[in-house]
């Protein structure tokens, strides 16, 4: 080993027996061996033409590549420069690196673990060939801004708990990244108070919306298409509380129930929910909504009247690709709008909604028995029922058997169904009911058996086996929906 100092030179390398023995002699202007040996391993494994510009024994000097006045590495910055190859593993020891910039070239094999590089903002690695990505890749990136790794076909992973460190996070992009498990719970504001960008369109990602996502700042949020055969299910509802959000694209997954309201989200522009299975009317919240520009509707079973945007928004809404009671704008007949309110309280089931298409509930629909064309039959056995029993039917005054038995429909029974005037029968066994029985005139027949609580009052709160798409959930649209509608029918 030999070593010279040299009065003229700011930095002496002395390289002895090529590649694998480096020498740094360091002083305070001197870029230390740990980064100049990840550099020229960095060099080496990406096959690094001299076109780029890094053949300065100092990487200080290297384009693309920027360092502190302490001389240390601060910025990789080579995304678009036709590189192929593999990253070294040792780009952890990089401690004071704030930039690694990599996309968009064609860079393969695992990511190295970049486990406690605390100066980390940005990881830009979209579009290449990684394969894999480490359990521990996040762990103590405590710096970390930006994450975009879009578009590599890493092997099936799971965003991973250790991410919770980087809690400065705003942007959060991996779209077609081979992502599997759920959202995780905690992409909301008690861990990532700024997280303004959340992007995992084309995943594996299945499951529902996490509750966590209430109250945060997402102002882009893209989950659509997920590949999975569950894809993302369930309803929407904790949407209304994310009242930042400005483009929001949830299209072809497996999303159900009615919208919730959306009356909070004053900055919302697009709102793709094309290709999913959401029931219900478009609620009045979402017409209304001024900063609306972009709507995709097609290929759901929405109900009701077909909803009227203002010419201001593009509107995706295919002809007879929802279940609307008429091909263009106006109102339903009034048994629909009360059949919609009856299936309101249990949550817009999707079995109706594909069933009850058209503006006469008579012309053969699920559940439904007319006796020239007045709606004499309900019938809802064991249909998977939850929510409660609407006191809507009392509209239907030419019903004669109510047949409801066994769902699990909770609540009590409406007092006011015993004033139906052409009741015969009513059966509502074999559910979760309570509270008072009605008292039916007495040529009704009554059936509540199976109902443990039947005759007992219960607080709702409390009751076992409350539905999670009881009515009580979407309380907000649907009420302002429902009240539109009855306003509707008093004015025709
Ligand atoms: C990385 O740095 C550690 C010490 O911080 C050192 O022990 C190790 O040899 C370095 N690894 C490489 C590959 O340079
Ligand atoms: C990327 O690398 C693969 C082989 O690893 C090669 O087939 C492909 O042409 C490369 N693409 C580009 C854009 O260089
Ligand atoms: C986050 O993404 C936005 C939009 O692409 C961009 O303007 C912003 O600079 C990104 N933030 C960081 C820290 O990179
Ligand atoms: C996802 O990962 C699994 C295994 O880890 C693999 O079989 C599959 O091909 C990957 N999918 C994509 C789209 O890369
Ligand atoms: C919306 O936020 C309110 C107030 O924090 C909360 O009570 C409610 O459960 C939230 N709703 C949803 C669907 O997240
Ligand atoms: C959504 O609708 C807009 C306006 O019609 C259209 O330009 C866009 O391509 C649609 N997006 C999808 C995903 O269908
Ligand atoms: C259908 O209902 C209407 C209005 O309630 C009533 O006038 C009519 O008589 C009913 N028709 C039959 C066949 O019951
Ligand atoms: C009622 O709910 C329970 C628990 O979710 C479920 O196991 C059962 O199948 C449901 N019964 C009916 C009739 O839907
Ligand atoms: C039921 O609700 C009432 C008020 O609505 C309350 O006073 C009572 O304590 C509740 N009972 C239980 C068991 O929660
Ligand atoms: C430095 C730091 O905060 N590390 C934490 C990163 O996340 C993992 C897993 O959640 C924790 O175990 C570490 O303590």
């Amino acid at each position: 080993m030999e070593k010279r100092a040299c009065l003229s030179c700011k930095l002496l390398l002395v390289l002895l027996s090529g590649f694998s023995s480096i020498f740094v002699i360091v002083n305070s202007q001197v870029t230390p061996s740990e980064d100049v040996a990840v550099m020229l391993a960095l060099k080496k494994s990406l096959n690094v033409p001299d076109s780029l510009g890094w053949s300065d024994p100092d990487p200080c000097n290297w384009n693309h590549v920027g360092c502190s006045d302490e001389k240390r590495i601060t910025r990789i910055q080579i995304g678009r420069q036709n590189l192929q190859g593999t990253l070294p593993s040792n780009l952890q020891n990089l401690t004071q690196l704030e930039r690694l910039e990599l996309q968009w070239n064609n860079i393969s094999g695992p990511l190295p673990s970049l486990n406690g590089l605390s100066s980390l903002r940005v990881i830009m690695l979209t579009g290449n060939q990684f394969t894999s990505i480490p359990s521990d890749f996040f762990s103590g990136l405590s710096s970390l801004q930006a994450v975009e790794i879009d578009n590599n076909p890493f092997s099936s992973w799971v965003i991973p708990e250790s991410i919770k460190n980087a809690s400065a996070l705003q942007n959060f992009s991996a779209n077609s990244a081979n992502i599997s498990g759920s959202i995780p719970d905690f992409f909301g504001p008690d861990v990532f108070p700024g997280l303004t960008i959340l992007h995992l369109a084309f995943n594996e990602v299945e499951g529902g919306l996490p509750a966590s996502f209430s109250g945060s700042q997402i102002q882009s949020l893209w989950l659509n298409g997920q590949m999975s055969e569950a894809k993302l299910t369930g309803t929407i509802d904790v949407i209304q509380n994310m009242t930042s959000l400005k483009e929001v694209w949830l299209h072809s997954n497996e999303f159900t129930g009615p919208l919730p309201d959306f009356s909070g989200l004053k900055d919302l522009q697009v709102l793709s929910i094309r290709d999913n299975s959401f029931t219900g009317p478009v609620p009045l919240s979402l017409m209304n909504l001024e900063s609306l520009n972009v709507l995709n509707l097609t290929n759901n079973f929405f109900q009701g009247p077909m909803p009227v945007f203002k010419i201001s928004v593009s509107v995706d809404m295919t002809k007879d690709s929802n279940s609307f009671c008429l091909p263009s704008p106006g109102e339903c007949d009034s048994s629909v709008n009360t059949l919609l309110l009856i299936v309101k309280s249990m949550g817009y089931p999707q079995r109706f909604a594909q069933s009850w298409k058209g503006n006469d509930p008579c012309a053969d629909w699920i559940g439904i028995t007319c006796t020239q064309g007045n709606i004499t039959v309900v019938n809802f056995q064991k249909m998977g029922l939850t929510g409660t029993i609407s006191p809507e039917f009392v509209s239907l005054k030419s019903l004669q058997r109510l047949v409801l038995d066994g769902n699990n429909l909770t609540g009590s029974i409406p007092q006011v169904l015993s004033a139906l005037p052409a009741l015969k029968e009513i059966d509502v066994s074999n559910n979760l009911l309570s509270g008072k029985i009605p008292v039916f005139k007495s040529n009704v027949m009554v059936n509540t058996d199976g109902n443990p609580d039947i005759g007992k009052e219960v607080n709702s709160s409390t009751s076992p086996g409350s539905p999670s798409a009881a009515p009580s959930t979407n309380t907000g649209s649907g009420t302002v929906v429902a009240l539109e509608m009855v306003a509707r029918n008093l004015l025709l």
